[in-house]
């Protein structure tokens, strides 16, 4: 079978706050094209998008899903994106995959946190955009208090081409305000049955102003077209979808369309949208990537081109191996043929290759260019990484993700599960790009760090539910370092003459506070070879390692300038072991007269809070050892930023949901390291001597 043409193509992401129905809306429109024959639910975890167990069990999604179906001679790839901000990876790398996007929001609360987020990241990807409003069958759903929060957010470029007929449980339709035309959905849940009518009498007033609103946005996007609509002449369906779908394509216009999921109402003309105002692979143009050595190029979405795709999602299914999903910028990728994967710099063989339908795909022979497609059982690939035909990197720009916050200290719950973890976490890392495994150098805990409580829950779900490992968390050590204060002078001189072969060095040094991240400064002010270069090195090592316990209460020191003035040495006796020793004494001397203090991380934290609660969340924040540093009103909900040490909030996610009946969300990222307050700094070292001296004894 033919791979359909570029300009018949139309790769949609859905994006959205948390829970505002976009899976819902997926499973709607897979319900209208005919690719499902029963509509599927989130509560009952029948959707097609949420197909991970632990998806179903959570009510929410997790990963990025692709439904890829044919509609109006048109093949359209929609991916759905969970709206939760621990799973954003997904979301953000679809964004780079997508020609448009449909911004989903609920008639009842408007624009979210997350819609402003999202809204803003793609319009630095300058992806075109059409929002629908959802759920306006819902108690106290507001069609033009959303459109209005939306227009206070993102502008008046933000314009309704449908507005509702009914509201609450009463919504019966809309009307298409292009066309001036009502459609009325009389049976619930088969959208497929609509009744195109007149506009109610009662309506018609209220039509007209919004579509008046309508056509002087769309005119502004055609000399041509305002001034025959000036002068009153009447402008065909296609000539003014025509203009539309350019301004949407440009970013100057933003159509918003509404309807309900659950209940299939209006989701098919969002079908119909998709078609009509977003833009094909090909209208959206060439796409630009990076060669080697940072020179732009431009790929074509053309069939005739090299071969150029990017994978935008890994997937480690346990029983189907390693599924990626790809989306081909120029190019043909073609089943039973080989690829050369230019990130790592690998040969692949493409063995099948499928259109994806959620879990599930079906076999297909090419992916043309434009279009978005599965492999399975790549060697070595996954998401972030290009395929091409031939030779020379080519790099995307690299998404820019959160970093992650929450840590945990994990072990197995039984020896047996420690490999099968281990091996399971890399898997899962490969899914995730914000996740973050590793050994801390400092405490030696295995860590595993990602964007939140619930991020981690999942992981741990997934490590058992997947792959059959159970481990347990703990909060993990908290990063103290210590620091000095001021500068100071030691001379240390180390000598053994126990027979045979002495040992034999002297060393003299200053150390003094460097600027915060400036790690050890070695600066080697030996004259005359006081100490003969070989060995300055060794002293230099000997530096480092004393480095690693501070006197104040063994935390890492950070931030040291250390020069070396003066030392001796013996012809016969000196050596790389005793200078190292040595400059180890001498850095442990002066350091212990450089008032020592304990420092501690501070974390920036944004948390976004139900206005009711604010006062609450900022007291408690203050308990902390918070500072808040301001708050953003955002409708009904308040931005407030803090900054508070890490130590603090190692359990915070349970106190905050539990402080704001679970709508309260909060996001960190590392600050800079401050003094521990004397009385606690001076408890911390009390309980670091008790365990070393434990240590010591045991
Ligand atoms: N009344 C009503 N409920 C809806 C509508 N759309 C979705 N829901 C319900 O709202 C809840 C959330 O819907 P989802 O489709 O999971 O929302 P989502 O945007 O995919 O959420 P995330 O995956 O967490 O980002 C589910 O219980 C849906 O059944 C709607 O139009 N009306
Ligand atoms: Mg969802």
């Amino acid at each position: 079978m033919a791979h359909q043409a570029v300009d018949r193509i139309r790769n949609v992401a859905l994006i959205g706050h948390r829970g505002v129905g976009k899976t819902s809306l997926a499973e709607a429109m897979l319900y209208e094209a005919g690719i499902i024959d029963r509509l599927g639910n989130v509560g009952d975890g029948t959707t097609v998008c949420d197909y991970d167990v632990d998806e179903q069990s959570r009510g929410h999604s997790i990963g990025a899903s692709v439904c890829s179906f044919e509609h109006a001679a048109r093949k359209i790839n929609l991916i759905d994106t969970p709206g939760e901000p621990s799973f954003v990876a997904d979301t953000l790398s679809a964004l780079r995959v997508v020609d448009s996007a449909v911004v989903v929001i609920n008639a009842v609360v408007g624009v979210e946190v997350n819609t402003q987020r999202l809204w803003e990241r793609a319009d630095r990807e300058r992806l075109p955009r059409l929002v629908f409003v959802n759920m306006l069958d819902r108690e106290r759903a507001d069609f033009f208090s959303a459109l209005e929060s939306l227009q206070a957010a993102f502008g008046r470029h933000v314009v309704a081409t449908e507005i509702p007929i009914g509201s609450e449980r009463e919504v019966r339709g809309v009307i298409d305000l292009i066309d001036m035309k009502a459609f009325l959905y009389p049976q619930a849940r088969r959208g497929s049955v609509v009744v195109a009518a007149e506009i109610p009498a009662e309506l018609v007033e209220q039509a007209a102003e919004y579509r008046e609103r309508l056509m002087d946005e769309v005119a502004e996007n055609s000399d041509a077209l305002m001034e025959r609509y000036l002068e009153g002449e009447a402008i065909s369906h296609n000539e003014i979808v025509a203009v539309l779908k350019q301004g949407v394509t440009e970013g100057h216009i933003f159509p918003v369309t509404c309807g309900v999921a659950t209940r299939n109402l209006a989701t098919g003309r969002l079908l119909e949208a998709l078609v009509e105002d977003l833009p094909s692979p090909a209208m959206r143009g060439a796409v630009l990537a990076e060669s080697a050595d940072g020179e732009p190029i431009e790929l074509s979405p053309r069939d005739d081109a090299d071969l150029v795709g990017l994978v935008f999602k890994t997937r480690a299914d346990p029983y189907a191996g390693r599924v990626n999903l790809v989306r081909v910028f120029s190019g043909v990728l073609s089943s039973d043929s080989q690829v050369i994967n230019v990130t790592r710099s690998i040969k692949e063989r493409i063995g099948q290759l499928g259109i994806p339908e959620g879990k599930e795909s079906l076999p297909v022979g090419e992916i043309g260019a434009g279009d978005i497609g599965s492999v399975v059982k790549l060697k070595a690939t996954t998401a972030g990484d290009v395929l091409r035909s031939s030779e020379g990197r080519i790099a995307f720009p690299p998404l820019e993700l959160p970093s992650p916050v929450m840590a945990f200290a994990y072990e197995p719950v039984s020896a047996g599960d420690d490999d099968k973890a281990a091996a399971a976490l890399r898997k899962l890392c490969e899914e995730d790009p914000t996740l973050d495994v590793h050994r801390d150098p400092q405490t030696g805990e295995q860590i595993i760090a990602a964007l939140s409580q619930v991020h981690v829950e999942v992981v741990v779900d997934r490590i058992e539910a997947r792959y059959g490992a159970k481990i347990k968390l703990r909060p993990p050590r908290v990063p103290y370092v210590e620091a000095i204060r001021r500068e100071a002078n030691a001379r240390a001189r180390y000598k053994k003459q126990s027979g045979g072969r002495g040992q034999f060095a002297d060393c003299r040094l200053e150390i003094t506070p460097a600027s915060p991240g400036s790690g050890l400064i070695f600066e080697n002010a030996i004259k005359g070879g006081a100490i003969p270069g070989g060995f300055i090195p060794a002293v230099e090592k000997g530096v480092v390692e004393a480095m690693r316990h501070g006197s104040f209460a063994g935390y890492p020191i950070k931030d040291v300038r250390v020069r070396l003035y003066d030392g001796q040495h013996h012809s016969v006796d000196s050596s790389e072991m005793a200078f190292k020793i040595c400059g180890s004494m001498a850095f442990k001397d002066a350091m212990s007269r450089a008032d020592p203090v304990l420092l501690e991380p501070i974390v920036r934290v944004t948390l976004t809070v139900p206005v009711g609660s604010v006062g609450e969340v900022i007291g408690d924040l203050n308990s902390r050892r918070g500072r808040p540093l301001g708050m953003v009103p955002k409708g009904a909900i308040t931005e407030v930023k803090a900054d508070v040490p890490l130590s603090e909030l190692l359990d915070y996610a349970p106190d905050l949901r539990s402080i704001t009946a679970g709508q309260g969300e909060y996001t960190m990222i590392f600050e800079r390291y401050e003094e521990v307050p004397a009385q606690l700094a001076a408890k911390l070292a009390a309980a670091a001597l008790a365990s070393t001296a434990g240590a010591a004894e045991g």
